[in-house]
């Protein structure tokens, strides 16, 4: 029997910013999921339940996982798309600190 694929639910702004890159894996690779964009009149009721006060978050089975990048490796991990080695796998993670360094303002 086909394992039971798990609920996501991604919290973020109307935005592109730091949810992005999550959205882009859940539709590279074709997993469903609640894209729950909140208005900022809303958020600052929402911030005391979130982890560390930011988003975005995942709900994975209704537990909430913050940190952009921890939530976007654990999703390419868990479908295959870390590249098919060691090198292949550093190679994303120079592209995820690149553009880690490209949203920070100088
Ligand atoms: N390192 C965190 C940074 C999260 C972050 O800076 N979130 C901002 C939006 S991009 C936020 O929640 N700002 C609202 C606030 O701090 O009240 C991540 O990558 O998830």
């Amino acid at each position: 029997m086909a394992e039971e694929q798990p609920k996501y639910k991604l919290i973020y702004f109307n935005a592109r910013g730091r949810a992005e890159h999550i959205r882009y894996i859940f539709a590279y690779a074709g997993i469903d999921y609640v894209d729950e964009r909140i208005s900022n009149d809303r958020w600052s009721e929402l911030k005391k339940s979130m982890p560390y006060g930011m988003l975005p978050v995942l709900e994975i089975d209704g537990k909430p996982i913050a940190q952009s990048n921890a939530v976007a490796r654990y999703l390419a991990r868990e479908h295959n798309l870390t590249g098919k080695d060691e090198w292949e796998s550093m190679l994303c993670d120079v592209l995820v600190d690149t553009l880690g360094d490209l949203k920070q303002c100088k």
